[in-house]
Parts: C-alpha cells; structure tokens; sequence
C-alpha cells in the first residue's frame, strides 16, 4: 500500500514516487490560502493536484473549495498529530513523495443533522461542520422543526421558540433502556438569529452549504404549540414528546401561507443555500378530511391527498421568487403536478429517485435503507441503539448512489446523496459521534471516489490502520470496530 492510498476519500489518481519533503511549518502548508489557483489546468469542480518532492510542495486547486481540498489531503498526509488540538507532535513532520489528481464525483455530498428532535448545542454543530470538511463533505442539511421542536429564533413570531423550542417529556427522569416511543426528559433548546449567521458563516469559510429544512405541512406540532391558529384542527396542543408521526399538521389556510412566507423570508435572510428544504414528508391528512373539505375543494383540490403538493407548490413560488430552489422528501412526488425546479430527496428507497430523475428531476438520492446513520450498527444485543435497519460501515461502503437502472443519459440528474442523522435516540453529541463514524468515512469515500477506485477490503484496511487514529486525535467518540460497546 502506497501511502497515498491511506488517504479518505481515496483520490481519483495517487502514486508515491518515494522518499519524503521535510515539512518545517505544518500549520501554513495546510492553509489553503498557500494553494495556487488555476483553473484553465483544473477545469473540473473542486479539483487539486499535488506534487510533493523533496524539495517542496507544489499545490494547485481549479477554484476555491479544490484548494481547501488540497490542504485537507496534505493534513492527512501529515499523520494523526496533525489532527489534535495541540501540537504535542516530536521529531520531524514530513510527508511522502509523489503525486495526486483529485475531484469529486458528485457536486452534493450531504448529512442532515437532526437538530429538531435532539438539540444540538451550537458548539457541537461547529464542530461537527469540522467533521464534515475533513471528510471532504460538502452539504450540511439542517432539520431545524419537527413535532418535537423549533429550533429557529424567529423575530416577528417568538412562540415558535418561547412555547414551540421546549418539550415537557412523558415523565422527569431518564428515558428507561428499551422504550423507544417516547422522549423521556423534558428537552429543549434553540438558535438564534446570530447564532445561526454564525453556523452559515463557519460552514461557508470550509466550503459547506448549510441547506435549512422547515417542515411543511405534517411534521410541524411543534408550530402549532406555538400558535394554535396554524393547526388543521383548532385545537391546542403541547409540544409533541412521542416519537413517530404527529396527525396534528398545517391548516390549509391563507393565513398558514402568510405566517410560513413571512418564517421563509427570514430564513432566507439568514440562510445563503441556494437550496431551502421544505419537508414535505408523512403527512396524515385525517384532520383536512373532518375540518377543511370545502377548503380543499375551494383550492380546485381533488382530494385531500393534493394538499402537501399544493402546500410546497405555493411556498416553493415564494422561494423560486427569491432565486432559490426547494428540496421535497420523496413523498412530494405522489400528489402529482410537481413543478420541475424541485429537487427530489429519495429516502424510501432508490425507486422515487430514479422515477424522479426520469421525470426531469434533480434528485439527492437519502435511502433508509442504505444510509440511515440513526440505525442500528449490528445485531448485537448490547448494539446500543436497536433500531432500523442494520448497516455496517462496510454497507454504507457498498451504497452507490446512482439507483439501478437509471439509464445512464439521466445519471447527470444525481447531484449526489446524503447520509441522514435522525437524532430521536441520540441524545446528544457523543451518540452522535457514535452514530456518524466511521460510517460517515465509508460515505465520504462513496460520493467521492469514483466507482472502479473503490476497494472493500482496502478501505476498512485503510480506515483501522490510519484513519481512526485521526479520529482518535480529533476526540470523535467513534463505533469501534470490535470489542465491547460504549453505553452497555
Ligand atoms: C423517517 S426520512 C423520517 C424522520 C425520522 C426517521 C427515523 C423522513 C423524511 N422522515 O422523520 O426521524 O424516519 O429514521
């Protein structure tokens, strides 16, 4: 194994031309502002080329984000010390000669962060943004509401998150082992408008687009705490502190549509992502069928199964206005009349993805069944979060994301895929951690990497050998490959 192929994401080309260049200032080699940037010599997005000979480093980068990769790899290069807060590092620093060609085979490589079920406090989304750009990871997408939270400061309502950021939980105490339905502990927690500036600023200087999800119409029992007058049914309701889907949704009102427009206009205010999530995703629709029938006919509706689409067809206009495009949960696609600028995110399955692609749809291919980062990681009965599917990290290595049978003149229609932390039983940073690695490596590598590059047997070689350390360095608190739990 040359020491280039210690490398995650494996490059598109590397080759040790051996020996190595002394390096006398670590710190400045791995600042990407030292890469030169062309772009006529690298025309492909983000792409790097190194050269490392005794005499020095050469580093080039075709835009930006390629120079920022390029820095990334020569840290990894530099060895574990490299990744620790300090540098308690002895002898010499040096790096292995030779050459890399390298860019990334897909413009979206993403992870949700489920920031609405469990908070997570803005330090850990920090550095979680740090994680991700070691990862060469490109997408951040932020599932700020939900059933059991707001988690967005937003100034001209503030019940959303005085009321709707906090759950009362089922009982005071620890959530007991085994009952995975409810949330326990009373929980909450939200950002504010600085706050999130911050997290969009931090993401942005590392090349990351933070990509805002605000759930409509299902999914939102958290907003309507907040201001009764939002639900379908009129009644009040708590903060939601079950699992599972709420049948409280959105009333389709006027007055939901102008309260929501107004919530997009100052996310979109905060946020820069060309891309703003409008959910979309398992909506009952139970509560239109007793309280808003002649409203659904009024709207020219067939049946209250047209009523998501109509939802994200009329704040997906306001967006459009605005120049920014919407990203809908799979599920948009079955209420029909889908307007073409969306962008599908398929997570039950391949099956949307590829119906969506076909249909002319960009799509972000999210399946549960590949890369549900929430599920479990063994069949092991101490396995300390039993629930989904199982997937290894050598699964999530295996996932490609082109769905089978896409025919190959509408591949160009898979931005990418995202691996998907749902946060319902993590219930804080270390579970996560737990949770995201090393699986997120096998991931990286799997939206990097091009396809005949990719190497089973090499990779979980490559992960025990040289890239846990770097996440030992980094203090993530990783699955361990063998050996007992954490948790038990
Ligand atoms: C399904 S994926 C959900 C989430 C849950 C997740 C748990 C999607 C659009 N909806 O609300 O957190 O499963 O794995």
């Amino acid at each position: 194994m040359n020491a280039f192929d210690t490398l995650l994401p494996r490059p598109v080309s590397a080759r040790s031309t051996g020996g190595t260049c002394r390096v006398t200032d670590p710190a400045a080699l791995t600042d990407a502002s030292t890469v030169v940037i062309d772009p006529v010599a690298l025309p492909h997005p983000e792409s790097y080329r190194l050269s490392i000979t005794p005499q020095g480093v050469q580093a080039t980068a075709g835009d930006a984000a390629g120079a920022a990769h390029a820095a990334r790899t020569l840290r990894q290069l530099l060895g574990p010390d490299a990744f620790r807060a300090a540098d308690i590092h002895t002898g010499e620093w040096t790096l292995p000669c030779g050459e890399v060609v390298d860019h990334p085979r897909f413009p979206w490589r993403g992870v949700l962060l489920d920031v609405a079920r469990t908070f997570q406090p803005k330090a850990a989304v920090l550095r979680f943004i740090d994680l991700m750009a070691a990862h060469k990871l490109n997408v951040l997408h932020l599932h700020l509401t939900d059933d059991q939270g707001w988690r967005i400061e937003v100034p001209a309502y503030p019940r959303l998150t005085e009321v709707g950021a906090w759950r009362k939980g089922s009982w005071t105490g620890r959530q007991p082992d085994g009952d995975l339905t409810h949330d326990g502990r009373p929980h909450g927690g939200f950002y504010t408008t600085a706050d999130l500036r911050e997290i969009v600023a931090y993401a942005r200087a590392r090349h990351i687009t933070v990509v805002p999800e605000v759930d409509v119409p299902g999914h939102s029992q958290a907003a309507i705490a907040a201001y009764p007058e939002l639900g379908a049914s009129g009644a009040p309701v708590e903060v939601w502190h079950a699992w599972g889907v709420s049948e409280h949704v959105l009333a389709p009102t006027d007055h939901v549509i102008d309260f929501y427009t107004a919530v997009l206009d100052h996310v979109l205010d905060v946020f820069d992502a060309p891309v703003v999530c409008l959910g979309g995703d398992e909506v009952p629709t139970k509560q239109w069928q007793e309280h808003h029938a002649d409203r659904v006919a009024e709207l020219g509706l067939d049946s209250v199964d047209a009523v998501p689409g109509w939802f994200l067809r009329t704040l997906g206009r306001h967006l459009a206005a605005h120049g920014r495009r919407t990203l809908g949960w799979d599920d948009v696609m079955d209420a029909g009349d889908l307007p073409p600028g969306v962008i599908v995110a398929s997570w039950r399955g391949e099956e949307a993805g590829r119906a969506a692609a076909l249909a002319g749809h960009d799509v972000v291919m999210c399946p549960e069944q590949h890369v549900y980062l929430d599920h479990r990681q063994s069949e092991r009965p101490d396995e300390p979060i039993p629930v989904g599917y199982v997937r290894t990290v050598e699964d999530v290595y295996a996932y490609d994301p082109i769905p089978d049978g896409l025919p190959e003149d509408a591949h160009h229609r898979v931005l990418g895929a995202q691996a998907q932390i749902w946060t319902e039983h993590l219930d804080g940073p270390r579970r996560v951690d737990y949770a995201a690695f090393p699986r997120l490596a096998a991931f990286a590598e799997v939206v990097w990497t091009p396809p005949e590059r990719r190497d089973p047997a090499g990779f979980v070689e490559r992960l025990a050998a040289h890239h846990l350390p770097r996440l030992d360095a980094l203090g993530v608190e990783y699955r361990p490959l063998s050996g007992p739990l954490p948790w038990q």
